[in-house]
């Protein structure tokens, strides 16, 4: 007898990707039913339908396959409206979005490579994402993590990740970032206020699949910014907290202040050159 669920979500990810937890994150806070299916990247069933790479893809209930989390939160929002994920205000709304891009599009770079240049979290990181993967291949899993760990290290490079300047990106743009934001969520439990936004889940994505769980950075995080670990374990739970109101959009705290002024350091400059040039290392 085949035990099919059909009202459910399919999350085709794996528990260690950064926007996988992304979207279980949001999934969980929206209280909308879904199941992990493990898969090494890629489906014939997910490429029959177009997807072009870049975990997760998600089936709906009705099997069709979706990508790219900000698409898919953006869909989700028309479907489950209510907790809203992005603030009213334009204000909060644009800073949420700034945030969001930031996570995915820059901070991605030091998960990956936190994870992959150094051996402790290799260990322990890459081998549970590995795990996942050999769910669906016929393949050991010293084999799945020999392979990943050489399939996301060649795509460190163009990100402008390598052995050379990783320690770079530890210190100029990972820990600097977990000391304001650590700072903004020891005063507010997420950042606009009582309730989590679309950015709260791109930074959860992260800081769940690699952060908080590679040995190294957990660390680092629990010395610079012990507040991410519990934004992070509010977030893995939500199910039986209280959630609140946005924050008054009139009156900025100055940790806020700081986690925007961090981003101007090096994020600003590089996404800007990206908008202007279509392209920035
Ligand atoms: N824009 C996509 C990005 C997806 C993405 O880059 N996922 C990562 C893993 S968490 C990936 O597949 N990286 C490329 C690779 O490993 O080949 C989204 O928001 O879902």
């Amino acid at each position: 007898m085949t035990r099919m669920r059909t009202n459910v979500y399919r999350v085709h990810g794996m528990m260690q990707s950064y926007f996988t937890r992304k979207m279980t994150g949001y999934l969980d806070y929206k209280g909308i039913p879904w199941v992990l299916r493990r898969f090494p990247g890629a489906s014939p069933e997910a490429m029959a339908s177009g997807f072009p790479g870049g975990v997760p893809a998600v089936q709906t209930p009705a099997g069709e396959f979706m990508w790219d989390s900000t698409a898919m939160i953006h869909h989700l929002e028309l479907r489950f409206p209510e907790p809203a994920v992005l603030p009213a205000d334009p204000v909060q709304r644009f800073v949420c979005y700034l945030v969001e891009d930031a996570a995915d599009e820059w901070l991605y770079r030091p998960a990956v490579g936190t994870r992959w240049y150094f051996a402790e979290n290799a260990a322990v990181g890459g081998f549970e994402l590995a795990r996942d993967i050999a769910v669906k291949m016929p393949v050991s899993c010293d084999q799945a993590h020999a392979a990943v760990g050489a399939h996301v290290l060649s795509s460190c490079p163009p990100l402008g990740v390598t052995a050379d300047t990783i320690q770079l990106w530890v210190d100029d743009v990972l820990r600097p970032w977990m000391r304001v934001l650590g700072a903004h969520l020891a005063r507010r439990p997420y950042l606009f206020g009582e309730r989590p936004s679309l950015a709260d889940f791109a930074l959860f994505g992260g800081n769940a699949a690699h952060f908080t769980n590679d040995p190294l950075c957990r660390r680092w995080v629990e010395e610079d910014g012990p507040a991410v670990v519990q934004h992070t374990h509010r977030l893995l739970e939500p199910e039986d907290q209280a959630f609140g109101a946005w924050d008054d959009s009139a009156s900025v705290p100055d940790t806020l202040t700081a986690v925007l002024a961090e981003l101007c350091k090096r994020y600003l400059p590089w996404v800007s050159r990206a908008c202007v040039d279509g392209v920035a290392d």
